[in-house]
């Protein structure tokens, strides 16, 4: 495998409307990213990620883009962007922005334009297909916040448009060269300012299996999953070779792509030495337990589950590239709230669970990729009733749990569980007034726990998660270490025993064990032979007698073996 410059590093999420605000507007913006790049450096980071900052009504969090070359006035201004870019370079951070040309906004001037003249060249810029009053629709797919993927096309009763997301969210035509065009020039228009690189929205779904048509409904309202339709499309990697060879590649950029469904054949042509992406999320962990149901019917996640499925993943990319390894992004629950087992974020070993959580991902191969507030453990937050939910999808996902059948305090507590605003909550820096996010009132409320929580505390606390996840990122560039932890090889050792989640990573150098016991009681832990040092210990001792390690409750360590 060609070695990158991005490998060693350490990449981390900001959602910017809920970073830091920096003029009481209650909205987190760029001025309030290139504040913190210092703080980011001391955490060890090197690449940044931002949530969608360009011109966007808002519908879907700035996911729905009504111009790709200004940046919303809430967020800031261009000049504020190129300063971040620069700010960012000086810290040897790389600042890597949303692409999100699956679809755009409603709003946006191409679909205007397809609007007033839908035979005109913008019609062809989207999905438009006839439909007379009482007909059926082309097809029916379910849009992924629920409904149906067709709208009625603004001022034109005959005619519908497509948008598998909200209906704010019209999908781009990727058959029409013009599009793909368009799309390129501003890629590179984004590349030629600085930008490291993209992280590439819901790119899967750019490709559609036509003609439109039905298959088998999977709920009561006669749709089905548009799973059915990934599933069936092929093609998808040729729109992505072609936009690789027009952009990214040219640059050396840096790509991650949000690729839920590959096939496995498929996987060198994303991520391999010549793929069209530089990696891409690992989500074989987020989608466990996932069904057509929704999520009311969604089970809870084992620590089997999840290092089963984390195992999984590190052998199918064994040979062939990096994924990047996430407990949480701006879609999905708090990690610590989801893979640790209910109660355990408020019981007495939230500390160490939280570390261990972070740390057995963390060192899997890959690329890290922490979210903005996964550093000092935030948390879920709580709802009780559907109106103080801002999430579209959520709030499909009540109705959909209502339509099924359980009551609103049953429906109310899915939400709960599976929300985006969990993770939009704003970020807790300190004790003070909406956790020193805002002087002014926050978009979204502040996490109660913020006093409890935050960044502040932290800091001054060795034993606090923060400081674990500072000798996480220090691990991974540290010398003596620094090549087992970025490129050795991941074995898995004793995956049979029960709640055990250990594995070696493997380098000519060095070999390291990193193991973790994964529940709330103690668990001997035999060792395949001595260590040498304890290189990471989420508590203060860590007992080994005649070659057994007697792991503690969610103990997690990094053993250097001889
Ligand atoms: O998410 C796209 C996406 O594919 C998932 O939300 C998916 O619909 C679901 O998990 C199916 O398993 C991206 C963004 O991350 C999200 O915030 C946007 O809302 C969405 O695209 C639309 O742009
Ligand atoms: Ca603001």
């Amino acid at each position: 495998m060609e070695r990158k410059w991005w490998h060693g590093r350490t990449a981390y999420q900001i959602y910017p409307k809920s970073f830091l605000d920096t003029n009481g507007d209650g909205i987190g913006d760029l001025r309030g990213v290139i504040s913190k790049l210092d703080y980011l450096r001391e955490l060890g980071i090197g690449l940044i990620w931002l949530s969608p900052v360009y011109a966007s009504p808002l519908a879907d969090q700035g996911y729905d883009i009504s111009d790709y070359y200004r940046i919303d006035p809430r967020f800031g201004t261009m000049d504020d962007m190129d300063e971040l870019i620069r700010e960012a370079k000086r810290r040897d951070i790389g600042v890597v922005m949303d692409l999100v040309v699956n679809h755009c906004s409603d709003e946006h001037e191409w679909f205007r334009k397809a609007c007033e003249d839908p035979a005109g060249k913008y019609g062809q810029y989207f999905y438009i297909r006839e439909r007379k009053p009482g007909e059926a629709l082309p097809c029916n797919w379910r849009s992924y916040f629920g409904g149906p993927v067709w709208s009625p096309l603004p001022g034109h009763d005959n005619l519908v448009y497509l948008h598998l997301f909200h209906r704010k969210q019209p999908d781009l035509n990727w058959e029409n060269p013009e599009v793909r065009r368009e799309i390129y020039t501003m890629i590179n228009w984004w590349l030629d300012k600085g930008l490291a690189g993209f992280r590439i929205d819901a790119i899967i779904n750019i490709k559609k299996a036509l003609p439109f048509r039905d298959y088998p409904a999977d709920r009561d309202d006669g749709m089905c999953s548009v799973d059915n339709m990934l599933f069936a499309a092929r093609g998808v990697l040729d729109f992505l070779d072609e936009m690789a060879n027009e952009t990214f590649r040219k640059y050396d950029a840096f790509t991650v792509g949000e690729v839920f469904n590959e096939r496995p054949e498929e996987l060198p042509l994303f991520i391999g030495d010549s793929g069209c992406f530089s990696t891409m999320f690992d989500f074989a962990e987020t989608v466990l337990n996932q069904g057509p149901e929704g999520w009311h019917a969604q089970a809870p996640i084992t620590p089997e589950q999840y290092k089963a499925a984390c195992f999984r993943s590190q052998a199918k990319t064994r040979d062939t590239g990096f994924l990047c390894n996430i407990i949480e992004n701006h879609d999905e629950p708090r990690g610590v709230s989801r893979y640790l087992p209910a109660g355990t974020c408020t019981g007495p070993y939230a500390m160490a669970a939280k570390k261990l959580l972070g740390g057995l991902n963390f060192m899997l191969r890959g690329l890290p990729f922490l979210y903005q507030g996964q550093e000092i453990g935030m948390e879920n937050t709580h709802c009780e009733r559907i109106e103080e939910v801002d999430d579209i999808s959520a709030r499909d996902q009540y109705r959909v749990a209502l339509a099924a059948g359980l009551s609103a305090r049953e429906a109310m507590e899915s939400v709960n569980r599976f929300s985006r605003d969990n993770a939009r909550t704003p970020f807790q820096w300190d004790a003070s007034a909406n956790a020193g996010f805002t002087s002014g009132t926050p978009w979204l409320p502040v996490n109660p726990n913020y006093r409890e929580i935050n960044l502040e505390a932290q800091r001054s606390d060795p034993d606090s998660v923060w400081n674990f996840y500072r000798a996480l990122t220090a691990l991974r560039e540290n010398p003596e270490y620094r090549e087992a932890v970025v490129y050795g090889e991941t074995k898995p050792y004793l995956p049979g025993q029960k709640n055990l989640m250990a594995y070696f990573r493997r380098a000519p150098s060095n070999v390291l064990l990193v193991i973790g016991n994964f529940q709330d009681a103690p668990q001997k832990v035999r060792l395949p032979h001595a260590a040498k040092t304890v290189v990471l210990n989420n508590l203060r001792e860590c007992v080994i007698k005649n070659g057994v390690l007697y792991a503690r409750p969610w103990q997690f360590v990094v053993l250097a073996m001889k």
